[in-house]
């Protein structure tokens, strides 16, 4: 068998995500771990560079996400996937996929007024304006987890706190 699983960021646009992946990274590495981001930046542009923000878009998006997250993980690697997956539906059916034993579910929930704050892409801003009228939070839903394996809100966690109880769960888990 693969030493591999995978750590699945679910959140908001601007909640965290991604740099909690990296800096979970960071630490993995520092630990000898190999690792793998799956983001917007490496997925978006090329893989699901035929897809947008429609429902059935961003549902077409998690599963292939989920496929090559598998795949990764039976290379053997800790993947880290950072994207929005807002519908409870499609992360359970990347949890069923991935296989419970190997999944972990971090539900990054930095409110929306934080990530409105942040707005570091001026997304939302062009969402009030009516500009980009399926924003996840304002005009298209985000499905928060019931059940998540670890929250984290960024806007009242260090980091390196968040990291800690990271890197805790992934070395508990067998
Ligand atoms: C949400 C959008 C949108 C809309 C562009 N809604 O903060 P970012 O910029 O870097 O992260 C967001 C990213 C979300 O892509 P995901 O693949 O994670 O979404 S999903 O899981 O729902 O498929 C944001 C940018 O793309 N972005 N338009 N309308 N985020």
């Amino acid at each position: 068998g693969h030493n591999g699983k995978v750590i699945w960021f679910t959140g908001l646009s601007g909640a965290g995500k991604s740099t909690l992946a990296n800096a979970l990274e960071q630490e993995l590495h520092a630990q000898g771990k190999r690792t793998y981001i799956l983001d917007g930046d490496n997925i978006r542009q090329g893989l699901n560079k035929d897809l947008g923000f429609t429902e059935r878009d961003r549902v077409e998006n998690i599963r292939r996400v989920a496929e090559v997250a598998k795949l990764m993980m039976d290379a053997g690697l800790i993947v880290m996937t950072a994207f929005i997956s807002p519908f409870r539906a499609e992360r359970e059916m990347a949890c069923q996929l991935i296989g419970k034993d190997n999944f972990i579910e971090v539900y990054v929930g930095t409110t929306l007024e934080i990530c409105e704050q942040r707005d570091t892409k001026g997304l939302y801003k062009k969402a009030r304006a009516g500009l980009l009228p399926n924003m996840t939070g304002i005009g298209s839903p985000y499905e928060a987890p019931e059940q998540p394996d670890i929250t984290i809100d960024t806007g009242t966690t260090p980091l390196p706190d968040a990291v800690r109880t990271l890197i805790e769960r992934i070395n508990d888990t067998p």
